[in-house]
Formats: structure tokens, C-alpha cells, sequence
């Protein structure tokens, strides 16, 4: 078993990693900025080890910093977190190298998600629904992208397979400008991503985000936690989710995700992992594979009762999977709202110090944050400063929780989301449910 883990990041997650890890009789060592000395997880780990500056590459990005703590602090695990270097295939490989055990999947499954195309063609060999395309990258010769495109019917989208979440991806409406996207999206990746692969999607005009939850043991063992609606963003970031998600069936739920689940066995994938569909007109259509824990595991922690991070620990420490598909039964609903320190109309980030904190509570209430009186946010990272999340028995009631929540929450000194989430939380077409990934950026006048 796991005796000590690094937990290499900041923030909520290092607290909700740190709060596991305790539950657990697990000791844990927090590594962090010189920015960071203050962090709520570094007050409270049994060990800290100040792994340098301010700046994310040379602190949380710093590979050899964080493997030195490990080896210092004389412990077994390294949890990366989200961000960070939890999807990087290098930092996996060098921390098992180092004799040390990964929280998550093997090097060589971050690697194969990392390449879009790879991932893809992975999962159409395991049955998993993907979007008619290319299937594979568009080489040189321009006469099959054009039958690709033709195939595939306008518009089309042209993405780069060392991108995503949102990074180097170009919409194509007519033949005439799709051999000059293609060179643009392939020298615009070439650039940021070292890797100029591009493939052809059919691009889906108004579809939902709808994630399947995974996790999976080292013996063979895979379930699905159900979906995830993460379709409320603006600019590929997103501000509230949902499980389960509006208007999906039972049925549909099943269906989707034991293929997922099916897809991890046939991989050999292990530990918790995100499949990311599309879904328009009642289909699903994979794009995208996260091999981490993401920000909002925590609505599917809430439907289910299965503590994530303490089984992504309890797999990497070899055990069995303690729950069959039989045993996750999904119960109510569960919404998120991420609370950022950003300015409300410039949408830019508002460091500074939280000179008064109120948090919300009650029942079916959590607030999972690293925020305190007086404790000052850096500008140096992302402006997420915690995650309200509200259980109920219905969605109705879900939403009535944030409401009363978003109401109770106080915080002064800083400029935050909060309004922006109680506009969402009272906005019409919400309480239906069911909105496309266009609808916040649409209210909000961007489009
Ligand atoms: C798409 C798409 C429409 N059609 N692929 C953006 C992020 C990356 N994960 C994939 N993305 C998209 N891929 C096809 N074939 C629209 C998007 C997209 C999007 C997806 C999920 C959440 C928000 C989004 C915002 C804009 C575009």
C-alpha cells in the first residue's frame, strides 16, 4: 500500500488530494511555489518541500524538482492532480523510472490520448462512437483530403492531433478554402505543438459536452460512473456542470458507457479517466480522451458516493476496483459552479487578498476550496480559487441549493464569478436544461 504521497500541484485539488489522503492514513507531502507557502494544503500536509520561483515552469512544471521531493521526503506516490503535469507522458515515465508509482495511467496510455488521431483510432477499434472523418491524418496528397471532405459533406473541421481542448482547430464551410486550411492549421500546430498532424472531423453545429467517467484497475477491471454535462463555457473554459446530464436515458447511459468501460479493459488502461463526447441529435460522438481526475469529478462523486481520488490512489496502490458496474447506482443530481477570481466584465483575472470568506453550507452543500480569510490569490496561475457543488434528490432541487448557496457565499477583496453564476443559475433555458456549448458565449453577446 501507498504509504506517502507528493502531491504535485496547488490549490483545491491539492486540498481534495491532501483531505483523501488523510481519510486514508495516507502521509503527504505538499510541493509548492515560493508563491505558495501559504496554501491551505501546505499548512496542512505532514511535510512541504519549496520546489521554486513563482513561475509555473519553474515550480509546478518542474520535473526534476518534484521527483527530488519525492526522493527527499522518502515517499512512494506522486498524485499530479489536474493541469500541471498530470497529462504529461515524460513526467508518468520519469517518476515510474525513479522508482516511484504514478497516480494514474501508464506513460505509454497518457501518450497514445496525448495524439488525437492515435486515441481515435483506438477507440473505433473498441467500439466507441466517433465522428465521421478523416480517420487518420491528412497527408500530402490533396486529391484524398478533397474526396475526405466530400465524403464527409461541409462543413468539416480541421484539427491538430497534438492539440485539444480547444487549441489549434479550424472550421471549413466550402471545397475552395479547404486545401489552404489545412496548411494554416498544420503550420499553426507545427509551431505550437511541435507536430503538424492534422485530421478532418464533420464539424457538429450545435452540440452538447457530455464526459463519461471511468476508472479502471491494474487487473483487468473497468466501470463507468456515468456522464458528466459540461456544455456551459466560454472560451473552452468551463463555469458550471452537471450529472447526470439533461434528457440522457438510462438506456443511453448504459450503452455509452460500458463501451467506455469496455474500450479501458481492451487498452489496458488504469485509473480514473474522461471520455469527452460530443452529442447532437440524441448520438454521442467521441473526441477527446482526459487521462486525469478532472475539476469536476466531484458532481459525479455526488450522484454516485464513489470517492474518486481515494480510488484513483487505491488502484495505483494495485488493489481491486471495490465497486462492480452492479454497485453504482445513480442517485439525484449534482450541479458545479467553478467560483474565479476574475473581474466580471472583462472576464480577466482579479488576484489579490480575501479580506472577508463566508463559506456556504447546509445541506447537500460542498464547497470544495483552498480559500481563507486573509489569505491572498497569485496572479501567477489559473483564477479558479474553488468548486460549489450542491446535491439533491432532483435537479430542481439541486438548483435550489445553488441558489440558497450562491446567496450565502461571501467573499470581499477580490472581484469573482458569483453573479455571473447566479445569472446562469436563474436563467430560463437552464432550468430546462439541455443547452448547447454556444449558449453562455451567446447570452453573454460574444457571438
Ligand atoms: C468539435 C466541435 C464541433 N465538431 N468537433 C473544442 C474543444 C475540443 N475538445 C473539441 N472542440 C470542438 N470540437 C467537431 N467535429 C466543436 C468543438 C467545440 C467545443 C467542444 C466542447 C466544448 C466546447 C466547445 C466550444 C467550441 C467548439
Amino acid at each position: 500500500m501507498i504509504e506517502k504521497i507528493v502531491i504535485a500541484n496547488r490549490g483545491e485539488i491539492a486540498l481534495r488530494i491532501l483531505r483523501a489522503c488523510r481519510e486514508m492514513g495516507i502521509k503527504t507531502v505538499a510541493v509548492h511555489s515560493t508563491a505558495d507557502r501559504d496554501l491551505k494544503h501546505v499548512r496542512l500536509a505532514d511535510e512541504s518541500v519549496c520546489i521554486g520561483p513563482p513561475s509555473s515552469l519553474q515550480s509546478y512544471l518542474n520535473i526534476p524538482a518534484i521527483i527530488c521531493a519525492a526522493e527527499l521526503t522518502n515517499a512512494s506516490a506522486i498524485h499530479p492532480g489536474y493541469g500541471f503535469l498530470s497529462e504529461n507522458a515524460e513526467f508518468a515515465e520519469q517518476v515510474e523510472s525513479s522508482g516511484f508509482k504514478f497516480i494514474g495511467p501508464s506513460s505509454a496510455s497518457i501518450r497514445v490520448m496525448g495524439d488525437k488521431v492515435a486515441a481515435i483510432k483506438a477507440m473505433k477499434a473498441a467500439g466507441v462512437p466517433t465522428v465521421p472523418g478523416s480517420d487518420g491524418p491528412l497527408t500530402e496528397d490533396t486529391r484524398a483530403s478533397l474526396e475526405h471532405g466530400r465524403r464527409i459533406g461541409y462543413p468539416v473541421i480541421i484539427k491538430a492531433a497534438g492539440g485539444g481542448g480547444g487549441r489549434g482547430m479550424r472550421v471549413v464551410h466550402e471545397e475552395e478554402s479547404l486545401l489552404s486550411s489545412i496548411e494554416l492549421t498544420k503550420s499553426e500546430a507545427g509551431a505550437a505543438f511541435n507536430n503538424d498532424i492534422v485530421y478532418m472531423e464533420k464539424f457538429l453545429g450545435s452540440p452538447r459536452h457530455v464526459e463519461i467517467q471511468v476508472m479502471a484497475d491494474s487487473h483487468g477491471n473497468a466501470i463507468h460512473l456515468g456522464e458528466r454535462d459540461c456544455s456551459m463555457q466560454r472560451k473552452h473554459q468551463k463555469v458550471v456542470e452537471e450529472a447526470p446530464a439533461p434528457g440522457i436515458t438510462p438506456e443511453q447511459r448504459k450503452r455509452i458507457g460500458e463501451r467506455c468501460a469496455t474500450a479501458c479493459t481492451q487498452m489496458g488502461y488504469e485509473g480514473a479517466g474522461t471520455f469527452e463526447f460530443l452529442y447532437e441529435n440524441d448520438e454521442f460522438y467521441f473526441i477527446e480522451m482526459n487521462t486525469r481526475v478532472q475539476v469536476e469529478h466531484c458532481v459525479t462523486e455526488m450522484i454516485t458516493g464513489v470517492d474518486i481520488i481515494k480510488e484513483q490512489i487505491l488502484v495505483a496502490s494495485g488493489k481491486t476496483l471495490r465497486y462492480t458496474q452492479d454497485d453504482i447506482q445513480i442517485k439525484g443530481h449534482a450541479i458545479e459552479c467553478r467560483i474565479n477570481a476574475e473581474d466580471s466584465k472583462t472576464f480577466r483575472p482579479s488576484p489579490g487578498k480575501i479580506t472577508l470568506y463566508h463559506a456556504p453550507g447546509g445541506a447537500g452543500v460542498r464547497m470544495d476550496s483552498h480559500i481563507y480569510n486573509g489569505y491572498t490569490v497569485p496572479p501567477y496561475y489559473d483564477s479558479m480559487i474553488g468548486k460549489l457543488i450542491t446535491w439533491g434528490n432532483t435537479r430542481e432541487s439541486a438548483i435550489a441549493r445553488m441558489n440558497g448557496a450562491l446567496s450565502e457565499i461571501v467573499i470581499e477583496g477580490i472581484n469573482t464569478n458569483i453573479d455571473l453564476q447566479k445569472e446562469i443559475l436563474s436563467d430560463a433555458n437552464f432550468a430546462v436544461g439541455g443547452t448547447n456549448i454556444h449558449y453562455l458565449e451567446k447570452k453573454l453577446g460574444l457571438d
